[in-house]
């Protein structure tokens, strides 16, 4: 009888949950300008109402202990301030000589006794207050605040690729934050919420003005009084300004007959331009450089090498402590070889030959931030020389700010990339904090700063890793939730899904196997594989693809163009049998048969049609946290997932359409016919696309 009962309990209160879920009373509407920084209450007790700063006093710290102070008000919904003695105090921050590094921090949690953080300098103070709150927000016991951290690699940045117009290149999301025109005199308030943000995630540096630099006006003393205001703002966050410069620009501003790095006059022109930035600038990071890339001038226009044009800078820069970002994202089209073999070809060779202030800034993949890209070459080649790595926040060949697509595990692939001498996170951030990590941002003046909400996760899990090379994806994500929405277990368990998942089916959908670079000409939105036309042939979707009557794929063995080579011969054997990498490395028969059971035909469209049902399911998913999270939120994000649904289908069946043409094989059993004829794709002309340059 009790067994009855109790079962008959058990359905009663089964069918009751949906309406007590119902009950619930749903969050107030956010609009997401608080990023992960809500300081929303917590079921935390702490004893005291004031952040004590011990043994500091600068910007930094003050700063540390605002920031603290803020957090803990919010978490405990009761005010806490910063200053005053130290009895009393809930939280004391405090300089300590035996701290980890200049950035790194100590947590102390007792059980009785005010938090403390400890740091050898006003940064790990800063750092550490972030970090508290972080862990404050995860809902752990006391005991599990305490942490000990410290960066892996010195430099941590943001690449800005805004122009003096305000546009924003690859920028999705609004107009750039920088207003030159209203500055110096008129600081916008948001710089400082820029800033905080930044600073939570360990961001220290950022580049100002996009790498593709139209003018050399950034290096007159009008506009260097305007980058001047914006490092005021970023100063007391611990974040140095960095600008790209062009390297005609002793031609532009000087008037001088030529940019050589060989002649002396020119020399003496960047070191009078360095000096005049410092002055303006007095912390001031150094240069961003592009040059002999698409278009950007640079030495081998006189007979010199990179090494030589970026020593040249280098030395100008040395006496202030600045450093040059040389970037290695260089091919060209007068040159017939494969352009993924290029950087690797021109840069190699000059391992050992850089000054000590230059890093060589090398982007994730040999190619162009493409879905997937082997690790770039150059990382297990240049043991001599300091190398940065460079990846996209900007979502430029994965759907812009539409939808859901989670970076991290992108990030995590490179940087765990195994290049035969170490891995790429050893590489770019050896010990003793002479490493490098940039991010080509996300941010602009949209109300949410990225564009959509889910891009903010992009900026966050960017900082995190660039700190902590080791974390795993699934735990920033995590983080990144409780913080952003609610530690609400129905929100994180579909969040996770969606974000863990979100990388892989974009790959399938619009590059699978291997293939890179399918995308519509120009603004770089949507598919066109077919395209054979552009002037340039390495700008060609074709060109990737290789795809005709026998087959698919670029050969990139010893067959080919052998850019497999460029890696040391244990991971060529690797990457040449990784089948995520097939069509990149090699030129494959439609028919060949895969370790899957499949053929080449046959698994390309089983991969299309994975990412097609992996991303439809994502709404679905986002449907189950309806009520848990505010509507306002709710619907924007709900509304980008309709779109990515759309893109997503649209990819996949424009692709068959031309591969089905183009290979004559039919359609396996079970996949759906594209939705309409290849020439119906083709067509297809946008309007209005934002970032295109
Ligand atoms: C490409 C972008 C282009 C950039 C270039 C670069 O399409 O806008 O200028 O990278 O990194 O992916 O220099």
């Amino acid at each position: 009888m009790r067994v009855i009962w109790l079962m008959r309990r058990a359905l009663f209160l089964l069918a009751l949950m949906p309406a007590l879920a119902q009950a619930r009373p749903v969050p107030p509407d956010e609009d997401g300008y608080a990023l992960w920084l809500r300081y929303r209450p917590v079921a935390a007790r702490l004893a005291g109402d004031r952040v004590a700063l011990a043994g500091a006093a600068g910007p930094v710290a003050q700063s540390a202990c605002a920031e603290l102070a803020r957090g803990l008000s919010g978490v405990l919904a009761r005010r806490v301030r910063c200053g005053g003695g130290l009895p009393g105090a809930l939280a004391v921050l405090r300089i300590d000589p035996a701290g980890a590094g200049e950035e790194g921090y100590r947590i102390v949690a007792p059980a009785r006794r005010p938090l403390m953080i400890a740091a050898r300098g006003e940064p790990g103070l800063l750092y550490g207050a972030f970090a508290l709150l972080r862990r404050i927000a995860a809902g752990g016991p006391r005991a599990s605040w305490a942490e000990v951290s410290a960066p892996r690699a010195g430099l941590r940045m943001l690449d800005h690729w805004d122009n003096p117009d305000r546009t924003v290149e690859r920028g999705y999301a609004g107009q750039s934050l920088w207003d030159w025109w209203r500055l110096p005199d008129q600081i916008d308030p948001r710089l400082t919420d820029y800033a905080r943000a930044n600073a939570s995630v360990g961001i220290n540096a950022v580049v100002l003005n996009n790498v593709n630099a139209r003018d050399s006006a950034v290096l007159t003393d009008a506009v260097l009084a305007k980058a001047a205001a914006i490092a005021g703002v970023l100063r007391p966050w611990h974040i140095r300004v960095f600008l790209s410069v062009r390297f005609s620009a002793p031609m532009e501003l000087g008037g001088m007959a030529s940019a050589d790095p060989a002649d002396p006059a020119v020399a003496q022109w960047w070191r009078d331009a360095a000096d005049r930035v410092y002055r303006a600038i007095p912390d001031f990071g150094g240069f961003l450089v592009k040059a002999d890339s698409e278009g950007q001038p640079g030495p081998r226009a006189y007979g010199r090498s990179h090494a030589d044009g970026a020593n040249m800078l280098a030395a100008a820069l040395a006496p202030h402590g600045g450093t040059v970002l040389w970037r290695a994202f260089v091919y060209s089209e007068r040159d017939a070889t494969d352009r993924v073999r290029q950087a690797y070809d021109q840069l190699q060779p000059l391992d050992g030959r850089f000054a000590a202030n230059v890093l060589l800034q090398v982007k994730n993949g040999p190619l162009d931030f493409q879905p997937r890209e082997p690790f770039h070459p150059l990382f297990g080649a240049m043991p001599h020389t300091r190398l940065a790595l460079e990846v996209q926040i900007t979502r430029e060949y994965l759907g812009f700010a539409n939808g859901i697509v989670y970076l991290a595990p992108l990030w995590h692939e490179v940087l765990q990339a195994d290049t035969g001498r170490a891995r790429v996170a050893e590489v770019i951030a050896p010990p003793g904090g002479g490493g490098a990590i940039a991010g080509v941002a996300n941010i602009g003046t949209d109300r949410n700063w990225s564009g959509s909400h889910f891009d903010q996760a992009n900026w966050y899990a960017f900082g995190r890793l660039a700190w902590d090379p080791a974390l795993d994806p699934a735990q920033i994500a995590r983080e990144w939730l409780v913080q952003t929405f609610s530690a609400d277990p129905v929100v994180v368990r579909a969040g996770l899904g969606l974000m863990l998942h979100s990388r892989e089916d974009t790959v399938n959908v619009m590059t699978p196997l291997g293939l890179a670079h399918q995308m519509a000409t120009g603004h770089h939105y949507g598919p066109a594989p077919w395209i054979d036309s552009l002037p340039r042939p390495e700008w060609n979707p074709h060109y990737y693809n290789r795809a005709d009557a026998g087959g698919i794929g670029f050969d990139r063995t010893a067959t080919g163009s052998n850019a497999l080579a460029q890696y040391a011969p244990a991971v060529a054997a690797r990457l040449g049998h990784d089948l995520d990498l097939l069509l990149w490395f090699h030129h494959c028969g439609w028919d060949d048969p895969l370790p899957t059971g499949r053929t080449v035909w046959q698994e390309l469209v089983y991969r299309y049609d994975r990412g097609e049902a992996g991303i439809a399911a994502m709404r679905a998913q986002w449907q189950s946290v309806r009520g848990a999270v505010d509507a306002r939120r709710f619907a924007e994000i709900d509304r980008t997932l309709v779109v990515q649904q759309r893109d997503a289908r649209w990819w996949r069946d424009a692709s068959l359409a031309y591969f089905l043409r183009v290979s004559g094989r039919p359609l396996p059993a079970g996949s759906r016919p594209p939705a309409h004829p290849l020439e119906w794709y083709q067509a297809i002309r946008l309007y209005g696309v934002p970032g295109a340059p």
